[in-house]
């Protein structure tokens, strides 16, 4: 879009309607102090929940107990409605069979099946979003972007076969772009980055026949499989489940990863803050929110935009705060150290600020009620990817090639915004906490001087007794950030490393795990390593498409070792996930060889036949499995257990 050019709103704007804010709005303060302490686990979002409890502002935790109970069926995964024979239920005694004859554990693989295929198809989209705009700035069609790190840029060239001798960056992004792009729909056996991974671990995809291809073909094989007629047989469906996250771990959120790094910065330690007192009652607040780091990178360059500044002083604010929620914050927070407003749950709380002048949305994560919210303040959400139109919201399209003038744009639109702001319904009761962040492999290998071997020396002698990676969502079927915090600090304290992304490395940062203070509260042997390193015992390593940077890491280790990611004393969790993406993550976790404890029951419940495959099974095939535990002081002792009997093995 040219910088005439005006946001359309998508349909008409959303209005709460006063009856609906009365007939949520909670008069008893009890209920009010009770349910606010069942809802969240951190501190700066309490006083927020009350007050949308008492205003009538709808939340998701309203939604959830709107919703109760569930189908049972759904819930089990025992509910079908593939196709118009349909739907289906499976209840027995009588209804053992759908229409078309298929069984409980079919239906309930088929529909796990669907679910990780979204999920890996997410990250992989924005993987390839990213990687365009690679290829565009080596054509020359993308102008708006530079590359930051050259120095990883010809490294990965390097990994892709790109000659970079005596060439210029423009010349080798062309080539990687357009390499990278061709791993979409690649016809080689096996994807490139999947050659990181330790031989031990590739000879085993090999066996079992999902060593990943394109990234396409696995989504759409999937896809095929699931259709009805196709796959009838759960433990097949389910194999090719793994093959299809291996794709999305090794390939499309590997790439996301590493050409985000090449374009915006690989991260290193910095420091910022985080939680909902990061918004700035005298300023112009726009927050980021999301996964793609391409729009938010160029709103925080327009944010310094002479005209924008001196806008911004005619309105009477004192500057731009940019504040990050979610992935597209997490990005943000790794690389810019720009501060981070919170976590999944807290994206509505963030308007109830009532200084928010735009919430900036791109994709994936964002909550379709978010105009609804708005309608109750001045806040403008402006959405701006083609994938993800909102009703309600004001739509910027975003393209590469026009990048710089319609992040301007928007932020003009918020500065515009701040003049409607209601001074009587700002409401900032939090400080906002400390965090180190931006523990990129690159810079883990960095801080122990060039290579991992002073932290395999410490995982051998015993000071750090292994790593977990902790990732994922928040999900009101757990009190908000409690999996996380509490998981994150019975470990540490067992001298268990902690390498964090997503939602749970925010709610981490809120609960203070990551300052090096937090060693603290480690054991000793970790508490030692973390303070003669000046590291927090809680690594922020990024967004949830930077769970690849877990995969790379493990890579390393088990590479340094000469042994397969399964040998290492290892694990990964989840312990709110919600997404489809987490269920994508924790199979490529599991297909890779790393114990995954889940905190959340996801919906197979309905098919012993197919929980015994995955928390059983699997071993006989990756040599690692998942199990569930919503109890987070239970599912550390789970991976403890796990970590102690790799050591064995290992011999340390
Ligand atoms: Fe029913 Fe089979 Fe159609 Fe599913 S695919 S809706 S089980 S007939
Ligand atoms: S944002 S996928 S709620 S981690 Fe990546 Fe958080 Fe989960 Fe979205």
């Amino acid at each position: 879009m040219t910088e005439e050019q005006k946001p359309v709103l998508i349909r008409e704007k959303i209005e709460v309607c006063e009856l609906d804010r009365v007939r949520l709005a909670l008069m008893n303060p009890q209920l009010i102090e009770q349910k606010k302490e069942e809802r969240t686990f951190d501190e700066s979002a309490k006083p927020y929940l009350e007050l949308t409890m008492k205003d009538g502002i709808e939340t998701v935790w309203d939604r959830y107990e709107m919703q109760q109970p569930p189908c049972k069926y759904c819930a089990s995964g025992l509910s079908c409605s593939r196709c118009a024979m349909g739907p289906c239920r499976i209840i027995p005694p009588n209804r053992i069979r759908g229409v078309c004859g298929a069984d409980a554990d079919l239906i309930v693989a088929r529909n796990l099946l669907d679910t990780l295929a979204t999920g890996a198809a997410a990250h992989s989209d924005h993987g390839r979003e990213i990687v365009l705009t690679l290829y565009g700035i080596g054509k020359g069609t993308v102008k708006d972007y530079v590359i930051s790190d050259r120095e990883k840029l010809v490294r990965i060239a390097s990994e892709f076969g790109v000659d970079t001798k005596g060439r210029d960056e423009q010349q080798i992004a062309a080539d990687l772009g357009r390499a990278m792009l061709e791993e979409f729909g690649t016809v080689k056996d096996s994807l490139q980055f999947a050659a990181r991974a330790p031989s031990s671990t590739r000879g085993i995809w090999a066996n079992l026949g999902i060593s990943p291809r394109g990234i396409d073909r696995e989504v759409v094989d999937a896809m095929h499989r699931v259709q009805m007629g196709v796959g009838a047989d759960y433990q097949n469906i389910l194999l090719h489940g793994l093959r299809t996250a291996l794709s999305d771990g090794w390939g499309g959120s590997m790439m996301a990863t590493e050409i985000s790094d090449v374009l915006f910065g690989t991260p290193a330690p910095n420091e910022s803050l985080v939680n909902l007192g990061v918004v700035k009652k005298d300023h112009v607040n726009i927050s980021l929110h999301g996964h793609n780091p391409m729009l938010s990178e160029m709103v925080v360059k327009a944010a310094k935009d002479p005209e924008v500044l001196s806008l911004v002083q005619g309105a009477g604010a004192k500057g731009i705060n940019l504040v990050g929620l979610c992935c597209t914050g997490n990005e943000l927070l790794m690389r810019k150290g720009i501060p981070n407003a919170g976590n999944h749950f807290n994206q509505e709380l963030l308007i109830a600020t009532g200084a928010l002048e735009a919430m900036v949305v791109d994709y994936q994560c964002i909550f379709p009620s978010l105009p609804r919210t708005a309608s109750c303040y001045h806040t403008f959400i402006i959405s701006t990817s083609p994938k993800s139109k909102i009703p309600g919201s004001y739509y910027f399209e975003f393209e590469p090639e026009t990048a710089y003038v319609t992040a301007k744009a928007i932020v003009k639109m918020a500065v515009g915004n701040f003049r409607n702001r209601n001074p009587d319904r700002v409401f900032i009761p939090v400080k906002p906490i400390k965090v180190t962040t931006g523990f990129s492999v690159e810079a883990i290998r960095a801080a122990l001087g060039g290579t991992f071997k002073p932290l395999i020396d410490q995982i051998a002698n015993g000071n750090i007794r292994g790593a977990v990676g902790i990732v994922g969502c928040n999900n009101p079927k757990v009190k908000h950030d409690y999996g996380h915090v509490t998981l994150g600090k019975e470990l540490i304290k067992r001298d268990i490393l902690c390498v964090e992304t997503g939602c749970a490395a925010i709610a981490s940062g809120k609960a203070g795990l990551l300052q090096a203070s937090a060693a603290a509260l480690a054991g000793s042997g970790l508490k030692a390593v973390c303070e003669s390193l000046g590291i927090p015992p809680v690594l922020h390593m990024g967004s949830c498409v930077d769970c690849s940077r877990i995969l790379h890491l493990a890579a390393e280790l088990g590479n340094a070792l000469n042994v397969g990611i399964h040998k290492l004393p290892l694990a990964g969790a989840a312990p709110e996930w919600y997404s489809q993406k987490a269920v994508s993550i924790g199979s490529y976790f599991v297909a890779s060889g790393v114990f995954t404890v889940l905190g959340v029951m996801p919906k197979i419940s309905g098919s012993p036949p197919v929980v015994s495959l995955l928390t059983e099974g699997l071993k006989g095939a990756v040599n690692a499995s998942f199990a569930v535990e919503p109890d987070p002081l239970k599912a550390a002792d789970l991976i403890a257990d796990h970590i102690e009997r790799k050591r064995t093995e290992l011999g340390i």
